[in-house]
């Protein structure tokens, strides 16, 4: 049912293209440098910190139980250490090998603590996610940050540098937006990454700005069911709690921590 970005070409066309859905996964995450590879969607997995997941195509709906950590995710086994204000970059990948294949939507990245266990072995249904940072629209609101990945750079991300230390898992999400005129369209990729955070910092997010997922979204939030998302300038509300208090300062230049609200 989920084409890429396939909409906009006539029917006939569409009748020539071979029936590849490449969609994505994301592939791989850099903290401070360090590079740590995610596991192909099925593939026999290796040790990593991504947890696994078993299908490259979009989660849809949101109140589907794979909005938490995407497709059927499994445990991952190991957890990378990271710092207050670390750099992270996340890599996406088309599901065919090559680049991100969307260009439309939101970048969105939530955090929730590993309770009671270590993040190896703890079960997500009921995490508390707050949200750390989003990423729109590129000055100008016509062209996504997104766009950038389909360009084959990752996304940045800055942890919060008072996030008090622990256990914690990173839910970074691309939202496809190019079927989203409809309600129900709306892609979702979410992915989890296993890290602990040293330090003695001491914030935590209050629950107000917590969030389940299934849970934080509506099929009818109007950054998900998006009838003018293709109407330019592009005006766009992101869905979800809102950023929490303590995150990272926002630049609104394309790098490290770009992220930009319309
Ligand atoms: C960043 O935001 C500031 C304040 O809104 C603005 O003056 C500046 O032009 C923006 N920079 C870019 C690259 O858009
Ligand atoms: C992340 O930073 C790199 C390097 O500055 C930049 O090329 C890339 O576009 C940024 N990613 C996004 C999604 O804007
Ligand atoms: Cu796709």
């Amino acid at each position: 049912m989920s084409y890429c970005s396939y909409q906009q070409f006539s029917l006939s066309f569409l009748a020539l293209l071979p029936f590849v859905s490449a969609h994505g996964y994301l592939a791989q995450v850099v903290i401070d440098g360090n590079n740590y590879y995610g596991n192909v969607p099925n593939a026999k997995p290796v040790p990593s910190i991504i947890r696994q997941i078993n299908d490259v195509d979009p989660v849809m709906g949101a109140s589907n139980p794979y909005l938490n950590c995407g497709q059927d995710a499994q445990l991952a086994s190991l957890v990378a250490n990271a710092n207050p204000s670390s750099q992270l970059q996340f890599w996406w990948d088309g599901g065919d090998g090559g680049h991100w294949p969307h260009n439309t939507g939101p970048i969105m990245t939530y955090m929730a603590q590993c309770v009671d266990t270590t993040c190896d072995q703890y079960d997500s249904t009921n995490a508390e996610w707050f949200k750390i940072e989003e990423t729109g629209l590129q000055p100008g609101n016509m062209v996504w940050y997104q766009q950038n990945i389909m360009n084959g750079w990752p996304a940045n991300v800055t942890l919060p540098p008072t996030l008090a230390p622990g256990q914690y898992l990173i839910r970074h999400e691309i939202i496809a937006l190019h079927d989203a005129v409809a309600m129900g369209g709306a892609q979702f990729y979410p992915s989890c990454t296993q890290v602990n955070i040293q330090g003695d910092q001491s914030d935590v997010a209050p629950a107000s700005d917590e969030v389940t997922f299934p849970g934080g979204y509506s099929d009818d939030d109007p950054g998900i069911y998006d009838p003018t998302v293709f109407n330019r300038p592009v005006q766009y509300t992101f869905p979800g709690p809102p950023v929490v208090s303590f995150a990272a300062p926002v630049s609104n230049t394309s790098s490290p921590t770009s992220s930009n609200s319309s």
